[in-house]
């Protein structure tokens, strides 16, 4: 037998590299096996060390929505690129990108770039803290916001591949004003209000979450939400890093009608490179350094080349019909994948929303963390390795969403649901 190239990476990788990778989900933990090294990337596709090509659906977690290596997004990498690569001083391209994201997002009247998510909600909260002269903060039982100290409680993503969903090496007392309540549920929150509205400097959220499977917020929890943090003058965080022009134009807040004081974005803006932003009213934003006192900083912040990846990335996404093709492709995939697994009589179900899908190997789609993690993920893992066997490329554990590209077309799908219609046949019983 022929050692594969991923095995011989993985391994002069973890001499190296901590478990061999610089983000453990993708250590393949959850599932087990090698991960795949990945060498070249087009479309729909990528191709792994010994050059076996899959499908992708990750699109490195969001960001390759129109695509892996769209020659748009990479001739104005090239371009900007030949002009200089970083200058830690202002360019007109941030200004662009901001205008633009004001533009797009109607709730965000003034904007900050930073190169990461984490930045990004990191951030945000600490302008929610220093607005309000308030030190608790609300966040929800998988959501993951990034690996902040105080938002490392109860995430998702991950770390709920160890089975501890709280980081160590946080001390208690920096996680001692997280208050971590039930994804969706209506009642929790509003007692939670009710005890101590006055003393919560903000809530944080992912409107649709992607980092414990996917799993779509009720719009009354939303809506109860906003009329609580408007009530009690506590800031309304959207953490939009994974959904925001993922599952529509004006991310989630478009979908559920709801506007959020401060939301983070990320992912997509960057189209593949780090760019992320955090905003909001200009009267909040007006409180950051270096007009206010809450401070935040970086060198890379709004970094050139960064910034023409995601300009040309959010150009692309505004071309009439995109969303509705996107939206179409997902919810292809996952009645694709329904009626094969239903055919087969394994228990499954699949639900999408814009470009972004989940998979459940339980009846019904989950609403929060505690119905996500009775799933059946040792079935989870078993197709998993299986598609991967045939091509596919999923998220290496149940507890991440997937998400489809404006190239994955209706063949490209087909082509996946004939790989999964195969699986299911073989798995046992
Ligand atoms: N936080 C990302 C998934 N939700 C994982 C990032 C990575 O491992 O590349």
């Amino acid at each position: 037998m022929t050692t594969s190239k991923n095995d011989t990476l993985f391994a002069r990788a973890q001499k190296t590299t901590p478990g061999g990778v610089n983000s453990p989900v993708r250590a393949f933990r959850s599932v087990g096996g090698t991960p795949r090294f990945i060498t070249r990337a087009e479309g729909p596709y990528f191709w792994d060390a010994d050059d076996k090509r899959y499908i992708d659906y990750i699109g490195s977690w969001g960001p390759a929505i129109v695509g892996h290596a769209h020659p748009e997004v990479v001739k104005a990498v090239q371009d900007a690129a030949t002009r200089g690569l970083s200058f830690g001083a202002p360019t007109e391209g941030e200004i662009l990108m901001a205008e633009e994201i004001c533009r797009l997002v109607p709730s965000i009247e003034q904007v900050r770039l930073v190169s990461s998510g984490t930045e990004a909600t990191m951030s945000a909260l600490r302008l929610a803290r220093g607005a309000t002269g308030r030190d608790k903060i609300v966040k929800f039982e998988g959501c993951y916001h990034g690996h902040a100290d105080s938002l490392l409680v109860k995430a998702g993503s991950g770390l709920l591949t160890f089975g501890n969903p709280t980081s160590a090496g946080v001390p208690e007392d920096f996680i001692k004003h997280t208050l971590v309540l039930d994804y969706n549920n209506v009642q929790q929150l509003q007692e939670t209000f009710a005890s101590m509205g006055d003393e919560i400097a903000c809530v944080i959220v992912e409107p649709v979450a992607g980092n414990m499977n996917l799993i779509k917020a009720s719009h009354e929890f939303l809506q109860t939400m906003r009329s609580l943090c408007t009530k009690h003058g506590a800031v309304l965080i959207f953490d939009e890093v994974m959904c925001g022009f993922r599952v529509a134009l004006g991310g989630a807040q478009q979908v559920y009608g709801i506007k959020p004081d401060l939301t983070a974005l990320g992912k997509v803006i960057g189209g593949g490179l780090p760019v992320a932003a955090f905003g909001g009213s200009a009267a909040l934003m007006s409180k950051m350094a270096p007009l206010g006192a809450v401070y935040q900083a970086g060198t890379l912040s709004g970094n050139p080349v960064a910034v023409a990846a995601g300009m040309s990335t959010l150009k692309l996404i505004q071309q009439p019909g995109f969303y509705d093709r996107l939206s179409a492709t997902a919810a292809r995939l996952a009645a694709g994948l329904s009626a094969a697994a239903k055919e087969a009589g394994v228990t499954f179900c699949a639900d999408s929303i814009g470009g972004m899908f989940g998979l459940y190997f339980s009846a019904t789609a989950p609403n929060n963390y505690a119905e996500m993690m009775a799933g059946d993920r040792a079935r989870f893992n078993t197709f998993f390795h299986a598609m991967l066997d045939e091509g596919v490329y999923f998220a290496p554990a149940a507890f991440e969403a997937g998400f489809v590209s404006a190239q994955h077309s209706d063949a490209v799908i087909d082509d996946t649901i004939a790989a999964a219609r195969r699986v299911f046949a073989r798995l046992p019983a």
